[in-house]
């Protein structure tokens, strides 16, 4: 018995996809062409496919899971179920006009031609808006719709903005924020269903460690309590003595959301030699 995951073959969630099975202890090779690999520590099946398709594999129960970008699943809803964000993959569906174009609002938007792979997406954007446009679907080369006289407007997605710029294009408006996310057949179980939390053990850990770096400083002993109270920890920071008394070490982990914030405030306290590190696993 194995389970069957769908990956994407090339593109911009392949790599993130198989770091993440490395990550998980999940070893496996595939010569750059090949569609299917055996992971060799863990009754997996791997597909490597086109990321369109991976929801129709899943839905169809070809693969038991999936990782896909949760844009594709906006634009063409299926019976799947949505596991976990996975934290990589990160993008966001954008609306983007001409440079030297004006814009004040929703409302300009209104009797444009905009181009778009996603018209799904779009037309319940403008829709809940009251924005009446003209959507234009095309499959690729998006951005450069309006330098050919296409589109008045573009709608895509962005990650560092290059795209855009570098085709005379701003971004006026988010539509959506996308991240990959594991996808699920709702109806696994039994054996498969036991492998699937074995698995979903894993990721959560990866990503729970991603989140999170570990923090070590030292500190005098009379600064403990105030700093303590700056690291929560995963129970309560480890303080152990340093060889020159009146001094310690404090070890925590501390979440990458607010990390600067938090040295901030440690250094307020009195911390010094402050070392961050990053966490392989982390296991709650
Ligand atoms: O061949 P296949 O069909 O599998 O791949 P694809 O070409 O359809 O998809 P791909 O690899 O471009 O994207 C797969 C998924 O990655 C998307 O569905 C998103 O969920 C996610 N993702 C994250 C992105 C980006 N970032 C991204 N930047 N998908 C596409 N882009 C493109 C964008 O379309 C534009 O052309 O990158 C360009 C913009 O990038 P910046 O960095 O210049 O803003
Ligand atoms: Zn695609």
């Amino acid at each position: 018995m194995k389970l069957k995951i769908a990956l994407q073959r090339s593109g911009k969630l392949a790599e993130g996809s198989k770091e993440l099975l490395r990550k998980c202890g999940i070893g496996f090779s595939h010569g750059g062409d090949k569609l299917r690999a055996e992971a060799s520590d863990f009754p997996l099946e791997i597909f490597f496919l086109r990321d369109d398709d991976i929801p129709d594999y899943v839905a169809d129960g070809v693969a038991d899971i999936g990782i896909v970008g949760e844009n594709v699943l906006a634009e063409d809803p299926k019976p799947i179920e949505v596991l976990e964000r996975l934290g990589f993959g990160r993008c966001r569906l954008s609306i983007a006009l001409p440079k030297a174009a004006e814009y004040a609002g929703l409302s300009d938007l209104s009797g444009m031609r905009i181009a778009t792979s996603y018209p799904g997406i779009l037309r319940s954007f403008l829709s809940n808006r009251d924005v009446l446009a003209d959507i234009h679907e095309i499959s690729g080369s998006v951005e450069i719709a309006p330098s050919i006289g296409l589109a008045d407007a573009v709608c895509d997605l962005v990650s560092s903005g290059s795209t855009l710029f570098s085709n005379g294009l701003r971004e006026v408006e988010t539509v959506m924020s996308s991240e990959a996310v594991l996808i699920a057949q709702p109806a696994i179980d039994g054996e498969k269903a036991v492998l699937l939390d074995k698995l979903l053990f894993r990721i959560r850990s990866v990503i729970a460690a991603s989140q999170n770096k570990y923090i070590l400083l030292n500190a005098p002993l009379e600064k403990v309590d105030e700093i303590s109270s700056i690291l929560p920890g995963m129970k309560s920071p480890t303080v152990v003595p340093l060889a020159e008394s009146g001094w310690v070490s404090i070890h925590s982990v501390i979440s990458e959301h607010d990390f600067w914030e938090v040295v901030d405030s440690l250094k307020r306290a009195g911390a010094e030699g402050i070392l961050v590190l990053s966490i392989d696993q982390m296991i709650r």
